[in-house]
């Protein structure tokens, strides 16, 4: 026992919600079981020289099978909520028209479970698996996307919204936009930048729909958009690469924060990209129902970009080893370099401050709005020996970053949550089983789970409720 570390130095808030997030593709596995149908991501992993190790995430971590036992890992651990995402083939095989029942139910008992352990669920309603079917028939970059979308979203919905309270539309609409249709890191694939910011308009458009939806359907439901901010500096002083942190920061961050938060797209960014857009995508009544009201800001944060409008840098900070282009629409000229920092096993600089930045930049230039941190973590190459799993260094990451949380919160922020990414190890897209970012250390092989070290710190650290301090 350490009873000097009972009483932490640095307190959460009674409430301040504990969690950890996965996503339906990277964990499911059982990809043709009760009438599943076919997503973006199973055609996308049967191309080669997309994945890494030409992999799939047909088994994944068998979560569909096992999430009994998860949830009560999840118990173990001590989380008050767990963030997860409902795959839309498996409740809507085509991505319209009936609900396949079989598929919801999976939903069902897996939101009783989490309820029956104490455990509060989070649904995602997209985390990138698109029916394939809507992919045939267009994709993010059709507007008609963006209403059956609306229609998924409702049904789900409908039947879960009794037991759950707290649900957020799209995960992320930059990667979904950028990385499926630009670069083609993501499935689907496509290389067309033009219609990629069409496809980030009409991801904006869903999750503005959906939330009317759901909002008339049950009003005490709490929902939120969700999307991954960077922070971004300028390699220089120069000119140059002030313009290309601006541009950076136009589209990664400002194009989805103005379009939920004030209801229209930075001017700048529109500029940016006019010559690739020509004819429009806005019709009137969009950006109204783009910013219908939201309960809270799910924020996505894991790292700082360093920019230079010099050539020579980066095509992107990150991109995976795999057959990709730039996802930086009407700015590929933007170069990536390093700022310095530390790196994950992702190559990511560690910048916690930066995370601070982020939260007081949607703070002070933003509507107030609750904010939760919906994904924070790091890959690193875990150590197993004997049956231990010792990360330190993931550990280490979360602390900073949950400082930083601590500190936003004490400079009066409305900063309800924080969700560790990722719960367990998983299907890391583009990269594959390769990289880990899970507290829960998986056995491929016998689909074993460990907790990590990390784990063990994160159930201690929500026990006592906060920190030690940093004297300590
Ligand atoms: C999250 O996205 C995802 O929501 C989650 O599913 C995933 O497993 C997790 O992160 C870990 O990757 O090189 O310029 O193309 C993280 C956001 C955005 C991080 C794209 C890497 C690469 C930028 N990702 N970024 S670039």
């Amino acid at each position: 026992t350490r009873p000097e570390t009972e009483t932490p130095g640095l307190t959460f808030p009674t409430g301040f919600v504990w969690g950890a997030a996965t996503s339906a593709y990277q964990i499911e596995g059982a990809v043709t079981a009760d009438g599943r149908g076919t997503s973006v991501w199973d055609t996308f992993c049967r191309q080669p020289g997309r994945i890494v190790g030409g992999q799939n995430a047909d088994v994944a971590i068998d979560h569909y099978n096992r999430y009994r036992d998860d949830v009560a890992l999840m118990a173990d651990l001590g989380l008050t909520a767990y963030r997860f995402s409902v795959s839309w083939p498996r409740v809507q095989p085509d991505g319209a028209g009936a609900i396949n029942a079989r598929g919801l139910d999976f939903y069902k008992r897996l939101v009783d479970e989490l309820l029956g352990h104490g455990i509060d669920p989070w649904v995602t309603l997209y985390h990138w698996d698109l029916p394939q079917a809507l992919e045939d028939a267009g994709g993010w970059p059709a507007r008609d996307t963006s209403k059956r979308f609306a229609d998924y979203a409702a049904a789900v919905h409908a039947e879960l919204s009794d037991r759950v309270r707290n649900w957020s539309t799209v995960n992320e609409p930059w990667c979904a936009a950028f990385l499926g249709y630009a670069s083609g890191e993501h499935a689907p694939g496509r290389r067309e930048p033009g219609a990629a910011i069409r496809a980030a308009h009409h991801l904006n458009l869903a999750h503005g729909l959906a939330t009317q939806a759901m909002r008339a359907q049950d009003p005490a439901s709490r929902i939120g958009g969700c999307v991954n901010l960077y922070a971004i500096s300028p390699a220089t002083g120069s000119d140059a690469d002030l313009d290309a942190a601006r541009r950076i920061d136009g589209l990664q961050n400002r194009f989805f924060l103005d379009a939920l938060l004030k209801g229209a797209y930075p001017e700048d960014v529109l500029a940016d990209v006019a010559h690739l857009t020509e004819g429009g995508f806005i019709q009137d009544g969009d950006m109204a129902t783009i910013s219908a009201p939201l309960d809270m800001l799910l924020i996505n944060y894991y790292s700082r970009f360093t920019v230079s409008g010099a050539p020579g840098g980066a095509l992107s900070a990150a991109a995976a080893p795999t057959d990709s282009g730039s996802p930086w629409v009407g700015s590929e000229h933007v170069g990536f370099v390093n700022g310095g920092r530390p790196v994950t096993g992702m190559g990511w600089e560690i910048d916690d401050a930066g995370l601070y930045e982020i939260l007081m930049r949607v703070h002070e230039e933003y509507p107030p709005i609750p904010l939760v941190i919906s994904e924070n973590g790091a890959a690193f190459d875990d150590v197993v020996d004997d049956g231990a799993v010792h990360d330190p260094d993931r550990a280490a990451y979360i602390e900073a970053h949950l400082r930083v949380c601590h500190a936003a919160i004490e400079a009066g922020l409305p900063l309800q949550g924080y969700f560790a990414w990722s719960l367990m190890d998983n299907f890391e897209w583009a990269w594959g089983y390769g990289k880990r970012f899970g507290l829960v250390y998986v056995d491929y092989e016998t689909q074993l789970r460990t907790a990590k070290s990390s784990a063990l710190w994160y159930a201690d650290t929500i026990r006592r409720g906060g920190l030690p301090s940093p004297a300590e």
